[in-house]
């Protein structure tokens, strides 16, 4: 029979930041979380959500064979790019795309533990698949969920990946940890959309991140001036988070900041940008899956609407 602990010590050999386990079923609370923001339709354009509400609620009915949930944290704590023209990108999508590096690495530790526990049965999630991998990891004990909605990892910060593996041993869990966002409501004051609308409760059509990453065509114009100067991603609800000021610390994990030169110049047209150069700069990193065009859009908007605030200051 394998424990918990020889399970924590393969994944840590694997170089991840921390992990927690816990059960597969999760508290009703987050599920009931999880309505009210659908029900609000603060969930946008993002359709596929109201897909997968029950597997969301207790993944088992997709996975009858899961009995418990690995769940792990990747820092990717870097700086947020910003470039000379004043334009700003997220530090979240500056490397390669964590998508691929996490589900490797989780592949590897699936391995280790069959070495040692015989043929299990194990699936992996990374920003992927009906899961709520926020709920997962405070669940698992990993941190807690912020006012900002992000989870913010114990001794970790916010700026971390989420990854999640199922596994049909049983193994204890662990306990969750106290939310210490106490009376702070930084994030909530910080959005310039106010689009926090309640702790944890984020309206996506506000929502600086939703719109320049999920949101798909043209914008209207009421939109359009809601990305301020932000051209993929954005950091401002963590950025002024006093848990990251005091945990985040520059990440080991090189492989999240390989193209931070590259971006600064290409949003800040230090050089010329085609469907090429997108290409070279952004195709490993998470921001290459939104193309070109969108990428265009979202600098043309940005950089109109900083320009005009220029203007007026
Ligand atoms: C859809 C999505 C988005 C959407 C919506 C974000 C959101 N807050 O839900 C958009 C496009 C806006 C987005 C943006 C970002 N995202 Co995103 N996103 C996701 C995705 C795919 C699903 C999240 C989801 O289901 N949301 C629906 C809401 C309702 O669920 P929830 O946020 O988990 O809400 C729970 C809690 O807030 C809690 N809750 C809420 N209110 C209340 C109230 C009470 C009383 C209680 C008890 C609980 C509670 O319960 C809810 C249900 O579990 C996840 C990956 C995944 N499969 O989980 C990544 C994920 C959340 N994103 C991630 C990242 C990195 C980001 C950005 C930081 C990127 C950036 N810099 O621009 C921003 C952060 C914006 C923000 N402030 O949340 C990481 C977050 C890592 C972390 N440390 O938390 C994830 C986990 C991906 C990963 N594997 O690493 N994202």
């Amino acid at each position: 029979m394998v424990n918990a602990n020889q399970i924590k010590t393969i994944v840590r050999r694997n170089q991840f930041d921390a992990v927690g386990i816990t059960y597969p079923a999760l508290s009703e609370k987050y599920y009931r979380a999880f309505e009210k923001w659908l029900e609000n339709g603060y969930h946008g354009s993002m359709e596929w959500l109201l897909g997968v509400r029950e597997e969301r609620r207790d993944i088992r009915t997709k996975y009858p064979w899961a009995n418990s949930v690995l769940v792990v944290l990747e820092n990717y704590a870097g700086e947020t790019v910003t470039a000379r023209n004043g334009l700003q990108y997220s530090r979240y999508a500056v490397g390669q795309d964590y998508h691929k590096v996490i589900k490797n690495k989780l592949q590897k530790v699936l391995s280790d533990i069959r070495d040692i526990a015989g043929n299990i049965k194990g699936k992996i999630f990374v920003d992927s698949g009906p899961i709520l991998e926020k709920a997962f990891a405070e669940q698992a004990g990993l941190g807690w969920i912020g006012k900002n909605g992000v989870l913010i990892g114990k001794d970790i910060g916010s700026f971390c990946f989420i990854g999640v593996l199922l596994l049909s041993i049983e193994l204890e869990p662990d306990k969750p940890c106290r939310n210490l966002c106490g009376d702070c409501r930084k994030c909530i004051d910080a959005c310039p959309n106010a689009a926090i609308i309640e702790p944890g409760l984020l309206d996506c059509e506000r929502c600086i991140s939703y719109l320049t990453v999920e949101k798909r065509g043209d914008f209207r114009s009421d939109e359009a001036a809601l990305i301020h100067n932000w051209v993929y991603g954005c950091d401002i609800c963590q950025n002024v988070c006093p848990w990251n000021e005091k945990w985040a610390t520059k990440c080991y994990h090189q492989c999240y900041h390989l193209y931070q030169n590259e971006i600064r110049d290409y949003i800040g047209f230090e050089k010329k940008t085609n469907v090429d150069i997108f290409k070279r700069v952004f195709e490993n990193t998470p921001a290459g899956r939104i193309g070109f065009e969108q990428m265009k859009r979202n600098i043309d908007a940005a950089l109109k609407i900083y320009k005009q605030r220029e203007k007026h200051e």
